[in-house]
């Protein structure tokens, strides 16, 4: 993205704090956001910059890309350059934390495209899904209720076309421990050469730990067959954190 705020760095966690409180998407994380998931998840831009390679082969003409938990909208300014030259395509971007969208707004307006982009702000749970050609869930999944993730997926999958596309990233768990800890690690090591630090890695892991609740692979693809995906696979994957597709 490119604006002033790529360049400010998140130093939320730096000092150390009496109890660390639930990790929330307010204005501060906004302040420092681009800087904070691009030192944090391995193999972010890979999977934004690969979104528009995605759509350019999956939008059908006369229809509704959604981006779900669009945050500032680096999916989403992805996903138009995908479909520019696709007739009659709109892309619905929503996220749940007004701070987001307010700047999220901001940040689509500053890019040129002819596709319209509606941002809403709301419960992606309860955004109605129609007539999609693409459905993207960039690292939002994990910060849905566990529970209620199957409907969010059957919901989405019901309001896709034949032949449409459901992209997914997330950070995963894995069921046997050893490769668990090792990838837990790695992405430790990750964040360290990325500047932060033992305290600042420790106090964002418990802030989050109540807020993001990760999934095996083997859970997403259970979630994508038993919706009705007829295909699935991962796309990319670096250390705990895999990009997935499913296709109706
Ligand atoms: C990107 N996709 O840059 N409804 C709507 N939004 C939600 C919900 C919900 N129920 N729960 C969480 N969010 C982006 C990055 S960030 C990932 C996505 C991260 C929103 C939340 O407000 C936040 O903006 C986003 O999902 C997750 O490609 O911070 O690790």
């Amino acid at each position: 993205m490119h604006n002033d705020n790529q360049h400010k760095r998140d130093a939320l966690f730096a000092e150390p704090a009496q109890q660390v409180a639930d990790f929330c998407f307010d204005e501060r994380v906004v302040e420092v956001f681009p800087d904070m998931i691009s030192r944090s998840v391995p193999g972010y831009q890979t999977i934004v910059n690969s979104l528009t390679q995605f759509v350019r082969r999956f939008a059908q003409p006369q229809s509704n890309l959604y981006d779900l938990g669009c945050s500032l909208g680096a999916a989403t300014i992805a996903i138009r350059q995908g479909c520019e030259h696709v007739d009659g395509c709109q892309i619905i971007a929503v996220d749940n934390s007004e701070a987001m969208i307010k700047r999220c707004r901001m940040h689509v307006d500053g890019y040129k495209g002819r596709t319209p982009v509606t941002i809403r702000c709301e419960d992606l749970a309860a955004t109605p899904i129609d007539n999609a050609s693409v459905v993207v869930l960039n690292f939002t999944l994990q910060f849905v209720p566990p529970a209620q993730r199957a409907a969010v997926i059957q919901r989405i999958y019901d309001g896709m076309r034949r032949g449409a596309v459901l992209l997914v990233a997330e950070k995963l768990k894995h069921d046997d421990t050893v490769v668990d800890e090792l990838l837990v690690d790695l992405h430790h090591d990750f964040k360290r050469a990325n500047g932060y630090s033992d305290l600042e890695i420790s106090q964002k892991r418990a802030a989050i730990e109540n807020v993001m609740r990760i999934d095996s692979l083997a859970t997403h693809f259970q979630r994508f067959h038993e919706a009705g995906f007829k295909h699935h696979s991962v796309w990319y994957q670096c250390l705990n954190f895999a990009a997935m597709l499913a296709i109706k």
